[in-house]
């Protein structure tokens, strides 16, 4: 009875997985929309001269990382001169942890209008 009630679950659970495919296989548009969401909350993109998204809310211990996404340079500054990140071509990323809480405002300084900030609790 015990080895029913186990086969039972698996059996159901795989059931669930194949639904789970099919629907997914089903409905491609689906799948690219989930794709498109950011994987994590650790990621600011750079795109159309603009941080994206503008304000992040993290947990203290955080490595952000930025990603241009642009075809033009675009660099990641702190207002508060926290961190810094080089010249980033398309593409280039550059991470940077926080450990403190806080609200950390940042900018573009090729492109001053450009402006983030990461809030920290
Ligand atoms: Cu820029």
């Amino acid at each position: 009875m015990r080895s029913l009630l186990v086969f039972s679950t698996v059996t159901f659970s795989a059931m669930l997985l194949l639904i789970f495919g099919l629907a997914a296989a089903s409905y491609p548009r689906l799948a690219v929309t989930l794709a498109d969401e950011p994987a994590n909350k650790n990621e600011v993109k750079i795109d159309n001269f603009s941080f994206q998204p503008a304000t992040l809310m993290v947990p203290a211990g955080t490595k952000i990382t930025w990603t241009n996404r642009d075809d033009v340079p675009h660099n990641v500054i702190s207002t508060d001169k926290k961190f810094a990140s080089p010249v980033l071509d398309t593409d280039e990323q550059f991470s940077y942890e926080f450990k403190d809480p806080g609200t950390y405002l940042y900018y573009c300084s090729i492109h001053p209008k450009m402006t983030g900030k990461i809030v920290v609790q």
